[in-house]
């Protein structure tokens, strides 16, 4: 399973906690591994504030991971160009979001990432 931290994700612990918490990214790579390890699935880890590393990572996938969990963070609702590279994956793919986007800013309301979504999940803090 690849997951893919979009821009600012490196940043979490000290971001805007009553948004996003005081937990940091390797908090939230600590619970995926170890969901991977229960689960038996593999978990590949990274963050990026590049939009075109991240579609870089996305096109590889194509070819070697069974599926993308990906919280795209400032790219939700501005990046066509992620949201093209994940309709060439067609392993399932996972949107996520630490805090609940429906009851923040407007603009934070759009997500072209979720054309592509087989099931998003947004809310639960990095439970989620
Ligand atoms: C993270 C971000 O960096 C924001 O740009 C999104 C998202 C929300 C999150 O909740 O994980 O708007």
């Amino acid at each position: 399973m690849r997951i893919i931290n979009g821009p600012n994700l490196n940043m979490l612990g000290v971001r805007q906690p009553e948004a996003y918490g005081y937990d940091t990214l390797a908090d939230v790579e600590t619970l995926c591994r170890a969901a991977g390890q229960g689960a038996g699935v593999g978990i590949d880890f990274r963050q990026s504030d590049s939009e075109s590393e991240i579609i870089g990572w996305i096109q590889q996938a194509c070819q070697t991971v069974a599926g993308i969990v990906i919280n795209p963070a400032g790219f939700t609702s501005t990046s066509i160009a992620i949201l093209d590279a994940l309709l060439i994956f067609d392993g399932p793919i996972f949107e996520c979001h630490i805090s609940p986007l429906f009851r923040r800013d407007e603009f934070r309301h759009l997500s072209y990432v979720s054309k592509a979504a087989t099931a998003k999940i947004e809310g639960f803090g990095i439970a989620g």
